[in-house]
């Protein structure tokens, strides 16, 4: 179930937060090689997860502001879980650093803020850093993955 939250500063509700059950249980295999969950429980070993969501307010909260999430006509899920809001100061934006590859740039072309699919041009930023020694440039911007990105060892798994 997809379903929205309000978000609101002092009293005005400021956002209206995407939520999904989505990712509410997940199905690990017990004897695999493959590392990918699945949302059938035969599969094996169930696992809760969460969906985590990010909300960058557009002005730096002040002393005795008041968040608060608030379940409005406009929120259609019957029930929410709440497990925590983490609320830190947020460092201004970085430039591209020095032998670095950005994946918004040609070859990647990674399109934020549009909802398509951006695992492609991420993981061959991935690779690419990881085979030339350079690191990868994100800006701040929302890109959206609809698989896991592995780094590291592992070998990235796409299904
Ligand atoms: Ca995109």
């Amino acid at each position: 179930m997809d379903a929205t939250l309000g978000l609101y500063l002092n009293g005005t509700r400021v956002a209206s937060l995407p939520l999904t059950s989505k990712f509410a249980w997940q199905y690990f295999p017990t004897v695999s090689n493959t590392m990918d969950p699945s949302n059938d429980p035969a599969t094996g070993r169930p696992l809760k997860r969460f969906d985590d969501i990010r909300y960058l307010f557009p002005t730096t909260l002040n002393a005795n502001d008041v968040v608060r999430l608030q379940k409005d006509a406009t929120d259609t899920s019957p029930t929410y879980g709440i497990d925590l809001i983490e609320l830190e100061p947020v460092s201004d934006a970085i430039s591209a650093p020095t032998n670095s590859l950005n994946v918004t740039q040609s070859p990647y072309n990674a399109v934020a803020n549009d909802n398509g699919d951006d695992y492609s041009a991420f993981n061959s930023c991935v690779t690419d850093a990881k085979s030339t020694g350079k690191t990868m440039y994100c800006p701040i911007l929302s890109c959206s993955l609809d698989s896991r990105l592995l780094s590291g060892d592992r070998r990235s798994q796409r299904r």
